[in-house]
C-alpha cells in the first residue's frame, strides 16, 4: 500500500469513530427570527469578520479562488459550474452544504443559539423587506463596501421555477439546473454587488441564500431520496486546508446528503419537526435547539447517555412518541416566557462593534455575471469589455480571465475575415482593420478545443 493510500485509509478510519459527526441547528425563514436572534446572527457576523484571521475574508477567497474552471483546466477540481457531461465533479450542492455549516459552526461557538436562518427569494422580494433593514443585513453594505444593487436584475425565482425544480428526478439535472437556474443564480443576480462576483461570500445574504438553497435541496431529498457523488473528495474539506491553526475535517459529500447528518434541521410555517437524529455533542456541548415557534421532537430523536442538549421554545415544545431520552441524558426541555425573557427583545450587545470594514474592490477578473436561466456552460466566458466599439483599426476585448482562445470575425454573411490565436491572456487585441468596411461584423471567441465561448456584434465605423 502507498503512502497516500495508507493516508486515505487512516483517514477513513477517523471518519468512522466520528461518523456521528453532529452539531445542531434549528434554521428557520429569517421572518420567524426574534429580535434576539437577528441581532445576535447581525453581531456574529460582525464580530467574525474583526477577528484575525478574518474568516469571512478567507471563505470568500476561497470560493473566488476555486470558483470555475471548467474552460481553463477542466482537470483543476472546483466548486461551480460543472459541465453537465462531467457529473463525476458535480459537487455544488454538497459543498455548499458544508460550506454555509461551517459559518454556522464559528457562529454557534459565539453564541450556541443562533443558526443561519433562510431567504426565501421565490416569495420575500421586495427591496424594502425587513431583510434589508439596517438591523438586520442593511448595515452591511456600507459598512463593508458590498456595492449591492438590489433588483437591477429582476430574475428571483417565481414559486413555480421552484415547483419545476422539485419534479425533476435525476440529481445530477436537478443540480445543474438548480445551480444554474433562478433559484440559485437570480438571487446572486438580483441582489447583485459583491453577490454577482466570485467573491459572493463577503455578503452576509449569501449565506441566508444558500440556506435557502441548501433547504430546498433537503425538500427534494425528502421526496426523490437519489442524490449521490461520484467524486467522493471536496476541496478545502479534504484534509488539507488549514485555517488559524487548524485543518478544516475530511468530509465525503455522501455523508452529507441528508442534513440531518449536519444536525440540520428545517422550520416553516411555525414548525420544527425533530426527527431521526442522534444527540452527540461532537461540536456543542449542549446541543442547542431554538425556535420561537413549535418544536415538536419524536420519531427517532434520541438524547444517549452522557449526551446533553437543550431543546428551547418561546411557545410549545411537544414530545412525541419515538422521542427518547435515555437515562443519563442531559436533556432540557423549556420554555422561554416572552414577558421575563430577554430573548424576544433586542439583544442588549446590540452595541458589539460594528467595525466599517470595506473590503478591496474585486478586481475585474474576479467579476462573475452569472449566467442566466439554463444558459450552456460554454458561455461561461464574461466579456468584461470590448473596445473601441465602434472601432477603427484595432478593436480589444477584455475577458473575466486568462485563457487559451482564439478569435475569429465574420461578416454578416458569414465569411471569416480574420483569426487570430491567443495564449493565456485576458485581453484580446485585434490589429491592423482598417481595411474593414464599414459595417457591422461578428466576434467570435473560442476556446483551445475548438468550443464557441462567446459571440458578439460590433461595428466598424
Ligand atoms: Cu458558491
Amino acid at each position: 500500500m502507498n503512502f497516500i493510500a495508507f493516508k486515505r485509509l487512516v483517514l477513513s478510519l477517523l471518519m468512522l469513530m466520528f461518523s456521528q459527526v453532529n452539531a445542531q441547528s434549528i434554521r428557520k425563514d429569517y421572518r420567524e427570527m426574534t429580535d434576539y436572534e437577528k441581532t445576535e446572527l447581525v453581531n456574529a457576523f460582525y464580530t467574525i469578520r474583526s477577528t484575525t484571521p478574518d474568516r469571512i475574508t478567507d471563505m470568500a477567497n476561497f470560493h473566488m479562488d476555486f470558483f470555475n474552471y471548467d474552460n481553463i483546466d477542466p482537470d483543476v477540481l472546483d466548486i461551480h459550474f460543472n459541465l453537465p457531461d462531467e457529473p463525476e465533479k458535480e459537487i455544488f450542492l454538497a459543498w455548499h452544504r458544508r460550506f454555509i455549516f461551517e459559518m454556522e459552526q464559528v457562529m454557534q461557538a459565539i453564541n450556541p443559539r443562533i443558526s443561519i436562518p433562510f431567504w426565501d427569494s421565490s416569495q420575500d422580494q421586495s427591496p424594502s423587506a425587513a431583510l434589508w433593514d439596517e438591523d438586520f443585513m442593511g448595515s452591511f453594505n456600507s459598512n463593508w463596501g458590498l456595492g449591492r444593487r438590489l433588483g437591477l436584475y429582476n430574475d428571483l425565482p417565481s414559486p413555480s421555477n421552484v415547483s419545476n425544480l422539485m419534479l425533476e428526478t435525476d440529481f445530477f439535472e436537478f443540480s445543474d439546473d438548480f445551480e444554474r437556474q433562478t433559484p440559485h443564480s437570480g438571487a446572486h443576480r438580483w441582489v447583485s454587488g459583491a453577490m454577482i462576483t466570485s467573491a459572493s461570500p463577503r455578503d452576509p445574504v449569501f449565506y441566508l441564500h444558500h440556506a435557502y438553497i441548501d433547504k430546498l435541496w433537503h425538500d427534494w431529498e425528502e421526496l426523490h431520496h437519489t442524490s449521490f457523488y461520484l467524486r467522493n473528495d471536496m476541496i478545502r474539506y479534504d484534509g488539507t486546508y488549514v485555517f488559524g491553526g487548524e485543518t478544516l475535517p475530511v468530509v465525503d459529500p455522501n455523508d452529507i446528503l441528508d442534513s440531518r447528518a449536519l444536525g440540520v434541521f428545517y422550520a416553516e410555517n411555525e414548525l420544527a419537526e425533530l426527527d431521526n437524529y442522534i444527540i452527540s455533542n461532537t461540536y456543542n456541548d449542549p446541543e442547542y435547539f431554538y425556535y420561537q415557534y413549535t418544536i415538536q421532537a419524536g420519531a427517532n430523536f434520541v438524547a444517549t447517555p452522557g449526551s446533553s442538549a437543550v431543546i428551547e421554545s418561546v411557545n410549545e415544545v411537544v414530545l412525541q412518541p419515538g422521542f427518547l431520552a435515555q437515562s443519563g441524558a442531559e436533556l432540557l426541555v423549556t420554555i422561554d416566557d416572552q414577558s421575563s425573557s430577554t430573548l424576544l427583545a433586542k439583544s442588549t450587545s446590540v452595541s458589539d462593534k460594528r467595525e466599517v470594514n470595506p473590503f478591496d474592490p474585486v478586481e475585474l477578473e474576479q467579476v462573475w455575471l452569472w449566467s442566466e436561466g439554463d444558459v450552456d456552460p460554454d458561455d461561461a466566458v464574461v466579456i468584461i469589455k470590448t473596445f473601441p466599439n465602434p472601432f477603427d483599426s484595432h478593436i480589444t476585448i477584455k475577458l473575466d480571465k486568462k485563457r487559451d482562445c482564439v478569435i475569429e470575425i465574420y461578416n454578416m454573411v458569414g465569411a471569416l475575415i480574420k483569426q487570430v490565436v491567443f495564449e493565456f491572456t485576458d485581453t484580446l487585441e485585434v490589429k491592423n482593420l482598417y481595411g474593414l468596411a464599414p459595417g457591422t461584423y461578428v466576434i467570435k471567441v473560442v476556446d483551445s478545443h475548438g468550443k464557441t465561448l462567446v459571440v458578439k456584434k460590433v461595428i466598424k465605423m
